[in-house]
């Protein structure tokens, strides 16, 4: 029912009457003032006024499933939610309901995370309440070699949709980060769970830094926040319905074609390294060369000294002037 009254309060301009919510709702006055004072702790702000009604004047920055569901209800992605105070990994917890048959969409946040995943075993600084940490399930119908096409596609969907409410011109680093001012703005770590030739399930965990004001000594030269990067407090709930609309028709796109043909002109314009120096890091050795964008597969083109095209699959690339790589 909640879901149901912030969606009836959002609709209205002005006052909603009581007795109109208990009739469209078809509960108690006394349901919908218990509802209205649990938002209210939740940090909504409610006015209530005698004879007209209730009347939203702040929608709180609270990811709950009430605030989720009301902004995404009809789409595939994000639906169901499930919304945890505090938890290890939205991967970890995402990977778990995967394994108990939740469906496709299925989306998990948290306020904060104890073990916040990066890639290779790193780890991942999510801080309560500043920032946007979610898994996205996933189970696509392909073949393992094609799962990290799905880090390029939600890159894409995370880059559009911040730039849908914040107007700023987020880049991505291929294949799993987006940067503003050179910086780390969004980590994407995909994990799979497959067979030889089909993947079970694909959970998509990204981690957006919205409200962080400082971060730690050992990244502070690396990240960034749009906080930091604008001045201005961002509302969460805006910015990840925002991404799960863009991740609906990303893929989508992605699905249909069984490869990014669809999303590669869209992916080039906002690939940070296109045209720059790049440096290809395998365990072997390093490779230097210049970037000329990606392929349909999602493997990153780089011209080599010597004339050659090479297809990175995966791996590190840094992109001279990003991170502090000169
Ligand atoms: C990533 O790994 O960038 C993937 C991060 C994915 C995080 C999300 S949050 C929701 C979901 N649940 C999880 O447990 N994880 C996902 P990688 O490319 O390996 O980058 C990790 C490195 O980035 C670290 O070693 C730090 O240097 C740096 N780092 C850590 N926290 C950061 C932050 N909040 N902002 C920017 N950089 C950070």
């Amino acid at each position: 029912m909640k879901t149901e009254i912030i969606r009836e309060l959002k609709n209205c301009d002005g006052y909603l009457s009581g007795q109109e919510l208990c009739e469209r709702l078809h509960v108690s006055r006394t349901a919908v003032w218990k509802v209205i004072g649990q938002l209210r702790e939740e940090g909504y702000r409610i006015e209530a006024v005698r004879h007209k009604g209730y009347r939203l004047l702040e929608v709180a920055d609270v990811l709950t499933e009430a605030e989720c569901q009301s902004r995404l209800q009809g789409f595939r992605m994000g639906t169901p939610v499930h919304c945890y105070e505090e938890t290890d990994s939205t991967n970890i917890r995402a990977k778990a309901l995967a394994e108990a048959g939740a469906p496709e969409g299925t989306l998990v946040t948290a306020e904060s995370q104890t073990r916040g995943k990066g890639r290779r075993g790193r780890g991942w600084v999510s801080p309560k309440g500043e920032g946007l940490w979610f898994s996205l399930l996933l189970r696509p119908k392909i073949p393992p070699y094609k799962a990290p096409m799905l880090t390029l596609a939600a890159a894409l969907a995370v880059a559009g949709g911040i730039e849908d409410v914040c107007g700023l011109p987020v880049q991505i680093k291929w294949p799993n980060d987006i940067v503003l001012s050179g910086k780390k703005l969004v980590g994407i770590l995909t994990e799979l769970s497959a067979e030889a030739d089909q993947v079970h399930y694909a959970v998509v965990g990204i981690g957006i830094n919205v409200n962080i004001s400082e971060f730690p000594e050992e990244i502070r030269n690396t990240a960034t926040s749009l906080y930091l990067e604008t001045g201005k407090r961002w509302m969460r709930c805006d910015l990840i319905a925002a991404i799960m609309k863009r991740m609906e028709r990303c893929y989508q796109a992605f699905a249909e074609a069984g490869d990014l043909s669809a999303l590669r002109g869209e992916y080039m314009d906002r690939l940070v390294s296109v045209g720059r120096a790049v440096r290809i890091l395998s365990p072997e050795e390093e490779t230097d060369g210049v970037c000329e964008g990606i392929d349909e597969e999602g493997r990153l083109l780089v011209r080599k000294g010597d004339g050659s095209l090479e297809k990175v699959i995966s791996g590190e690339v840094s992109v001279r002037g990003i991170y502090g790589y000169v």
